[in-house]
């Protein structure tokens, strides 16, 4: 079967999905018998994802792609040769270390430990995974009991609702808040914490809270104050901190990402957690890693060793010939952390002023690769469509009319802060200047 036929292929297959899941179908074997058995309780609820139904939408090729937060530029040439290389040398296509190739821990106790200004064993306080996702898993897994609470912070990456409640905790959400009345001209460090009600969220039986800065989706760059505000808190109550970084070198002039792991008592309660598909534009690689003391990161490894056991050998040495690569070169305008964030810049910033142009109202984010708009201003009736939050239909409709994709700000949201977040969509602006001229050219005849 050619790409293209391949492409259409796996485009009808993801559109039935989708259909399927609409209508909740009851499984059957193969043979047609319904099937007696159900799923395990800690599954309960779970089974609609974001990514599954909205990337089977998006992946019709004549839709302009600004779902999904994935590069479609090329990643940097020495990481692809790496792999090329790696791949060719026999012992690289077989197992390696469980917790972490020993390339890569290297680099990474390396990179960190010059980051956070403190060795970093590499055996003992680093583990690879698959995936930042993978990193969150082993973490939640390791360290979160049944009956504990997890607090974490709206908008937030959806998948940390579901794997808490898979370590069969409890999830206590607290919604980031716009600190001004303003409608245009926002960035996303409007978007704010409430100290008081933050401290009310804490009780005696809160096990952790996640952050994730720079945010997906807002973008927001959580400030000194802000984490040392969390700090204080974790400490007090005797919490840990699950800090999810991936987007941790892709911040915006005039703002600084700064790991809690480094504020005063916060690394023997933290796990951070990044990501190579992110730190690399490589997502599809899928190796990610989590960072802290020896004490949290031997439960990690427990869940590595019985779960996943090693993540791919060449793509570790590979990742790890970057790093080594960047980190002689930090700080330098031709390390690949400090190019493609000043390559990204200028696209947030086209990005921004497309929108603005079209009336709509962007919050433009200090970090990260997604930018979020208020779209009410265009007006769109969608009355007619089924009774969902308003983002969700606005995205349903723009990729079949318009043909253009996003994801709903409230697919990042709990139900009870859907009336927040429903105005705003998600765009990613990782992209080409050519998929960006095809989305502007949508936008720019909106009314067409
Ligand atoms: N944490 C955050 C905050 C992420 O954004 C991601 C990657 N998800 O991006 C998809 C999207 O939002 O469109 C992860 C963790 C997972 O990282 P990885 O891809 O390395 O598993």
């Amino acid at each position: 079967m050619s790409i293209a036929g391949l492409s259409q292929h796996l485009y009808r297959v993801s559109q039935r999905a989708v259909w399927l899941h609409g209508a909740r179908r009851v499984s059957t074997t193969t043979t047609g018998i319904m099937s007696t058995h159900t799923n395990a309780k800690r599954i309960e609820g779970l089974d609609h994802n974001i990514w599954v139904a909205l990337t089977g939408l998006a992946a019709d090729p004549s839709v302009v792609n600004l779902g999904q937060g994935f590069p479609d530029l090329p990643p940097p040439s020495y990481i692809t040769a790496a792999l090329a290389k790696a791949v060719s040398v026999d012992r690289m296509n077989q197992y390696t270390r469980s917790f972490g190739h020993p390339a890569l821990v290297n680099a990474l106790s390396q990179v960190y430990g010059k980051v956070c200004e403190r060795p970093i064993d590499p055996l003992k306080e680093v583990l690879v995974t698959v995936g930042g996702y993978g990193s969150l898993f082993c973490t939640m897994q390791a360290l979160v009991e049944e009956g504990d609470e997890v607090i974490i912070i709206e908008p937030y990456f959806d998948c940390y609702i579901p794997m808490v409640k898979m370590a069969g905790a409890t999830p206590v959400l607290i919604s980031l808040k716009l600190k001004s009345e303003k409608q245009s001209g926002l960035t996303s460090a409007d978007w704010v914490l409430d100290p008081e009600e933050l401290a009310s969220k804490f009780t005696s039986r809160t096990k952790a809270i996640i952050i994730n800065t720079p945010n997906n989706p807002t973008g927001k760059i959580f400030t000194r104050d802000e984490l040392q505000m969390i700090s204080d808190l974790c400490i007090k109550h005797d919490a840990l901190c699950f800090s999810d970084e991936v987007y941790e070198w892709l911040t915006y002039k005039g703002h600084q990402h700064i790991k809690i792991a480094t504020l005063p008592g916060m690394w023997e309660r933290t796990i951070t957690i990044g990501s190579a598909g992110k730190t690399f534009s490589v997502t599809g690689w899928k190796l990610g890693w989590s960072i802290g003391p020896e004490h949290l990161v031997k439960h990690l490894q427990t869940v590595m060793q019985n779960t996943i056991y090693t993540c791919s050998t060449p793509l570790q040495e590979a990742v790890a010939q970057g790093l080594v690569r960047d980190y002689e070169r930090l700080g330098q305008p031709d390390c690949y952390f400090s190019s493609l964030a000043a390559e990204l810049e200028e696209k947030r910033d086209r990005m921004a002023a497309i929108l603005r142009e079209a009336g709509m109202n962007p919050i433009l984010p200090e970090g990260g690769y997604f930018i979020i708009v208020d779209v009410t201003p265009l007006n769109v009736d969608l009355s007619h469509m089924p009774d969902e939050a308003y983002d969700l239909k606005f995205v349903k409709w723009m990729i079949k009319e318009k043909k253009l994709a996003a994801i709903p700000v409230t697919a990042f949201c709990g139900e009870a802060s859907r009336s927040r977040f429903e105005k705003y969509i998600r765009l990613c602006f990782i992209k080409r200047d050519e998929t960006l001229d095809a989305a502007e050219d949508i936008i720019r005849n909106w009314k067409n």
